[in-house]
């Protein structure tokens, strides 16, 4: 059977490096398009760099998408670039609507125009539901988007959901709940914590500043999710999924459960808040229902809450160990 050809937008970012293994892994030849930055950030994909090719272009320039397409001729693509951090988009709410809504129609185009049977999946979020209307939430929850990223990504999603009616294109959108790794961003909450635990444990830090410890997420590993991704392209029809563990927690749990890790019990010693974190609207509460992608992908998560917020702390005990040798 003839290789097959993929091509990930967002092949830097968390996702886009664990994605680009596994399609390694099932022998695909891998095309990532990466912007252009005054310095490298490969920092992700630096061990499998010479396994992949990698492409110049940006969300904002059709052209370069369109070019992206035509040279790689990729029979899956999946599309996971965004401005993905939700504090950002209310600062920089254009920029958030040109690339996480806007780039994702810009894909489309680059789809139907140049490789129209190509399977295109779309990064979709549980940020969507915002201020929930039931839960658990399924595909069938509707939407009330809490920030401008959210609101971006509602429009990603039924741009999708458009290109597949208007077009028959097999365009599908999975609804992803938070996974995390010890490849997060340092921004976000988890590996926020995460790495200001292990500098706590190794006496190189004597505090972290939060925000709302309230707030609860679903939140699984994100070498699991990008399986479910691939997964949702190999279906005989094109469909939408929840990808979720089913199980929430609070930040305030995920930082205990971190210093737990190291053995450091009086975690509250360590934890400020600030009011610098707390965001104008906040979402407080998700947990998916992924019964569908259970049933019709055979999909579980195989990582644990625990084993999770552990396997993050360790990774940044380690990096901050070999980061001081
Ligand atoms: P991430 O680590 O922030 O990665 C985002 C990627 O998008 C990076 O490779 C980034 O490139 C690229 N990018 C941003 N703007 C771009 C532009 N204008 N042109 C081309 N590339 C651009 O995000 P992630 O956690 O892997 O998430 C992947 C996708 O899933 C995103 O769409 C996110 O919104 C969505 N999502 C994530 C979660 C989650 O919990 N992780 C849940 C639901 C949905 P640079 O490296 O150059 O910045
Ligand atoms: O880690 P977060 O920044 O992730 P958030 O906002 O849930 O978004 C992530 O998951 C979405 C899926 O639901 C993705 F679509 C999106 O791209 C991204 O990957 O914040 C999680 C929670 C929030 O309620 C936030 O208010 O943690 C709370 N929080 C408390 N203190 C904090 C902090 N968040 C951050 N980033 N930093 C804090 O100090």
């Amino acid at each position: 059977m003839a290789q097959k050809r993929a091509l990930i937008t967002g092949i830097t970012g968390q996702d886009g490096s664990y994605l680009a293994e596994f399609l390694l892994s099932k022998n695909y030849q891998v095309f990532g398009l990466t912007r252009r930055t005054s310095t490298p950030n490969y920092e992700r994909i630096k061990h499998i760099e010479d396994k992949i090719k990698l492409l110049p272009g940006d969300l904002l320039d059709q052209q370069s998408l369109t070019s992206a397409v035509d040279y790689s001729a990729p029979d899956e693509i999946y599309n996971l670039a965004a401005q993905s951090f939700v504090a950002t988009s209310w600062s920089q709410p254009v920029l958030t609507g040109e690339f996480t809504a806007l780039g994702v129609t810009r894909m489309l185009e680059a789809v139907r125009q140049i490789k129209p049977k190509a399977k295109f999946y779309q990064a979709s979020s549980s940020e969507m539901f915002g201020m929930v209307h039931e839960s658990p939430q399924s595909e069938s929850t509707q939407f009330h988007p809490r920030s401008p990223y959210g609101v971006a990504k509602v429009y990603g999603h039924w741009i999708t959901i458009n290109y597949r009616e208007s077009y028959d294109l097999f365009a599908v959108s999975g609804i992803l709940f938070n996974h995390e790794s010890p490849r997060r961003g340092l921004e976000f909450v988890t590996r926020k914590i995460s790495h200001g635990v292990a500098k706590i444990y190794l006496g190189q830090a004597n505090e972290i500043i939060l925000g709302n410890l309230d707030a609860k997420r679903d939140w699984g590993f994100a070498g699991d999710y990008v399986k479910a991704m691939w997964l949702m392209l190999q279906q005989p029809k094109a469909q939408d999924f929840v990808v979720a563990t089913g199980e929430n927690h609070s930040v305030r749990e995920f930082v205990e459960q971190a210093f737990k890790a190291v053995n450091i019990t009086n975690w509250k010693k360590y934890v400020k808040t600030s009011k610098e974190y707390i965001r104008p609207a906040e979402v407080d509460f998700l947990i998916g229902d992924a019964t569908k992608a259970k049933e019709a992908l055979s999909w579980k998560p195989t990582v644990s809450f625990k084993e999770l917020v552990a396997m993050m702390v360790k990774a940044d005990v380690d990096l901050l160990k070999k980061n001081s040798r």
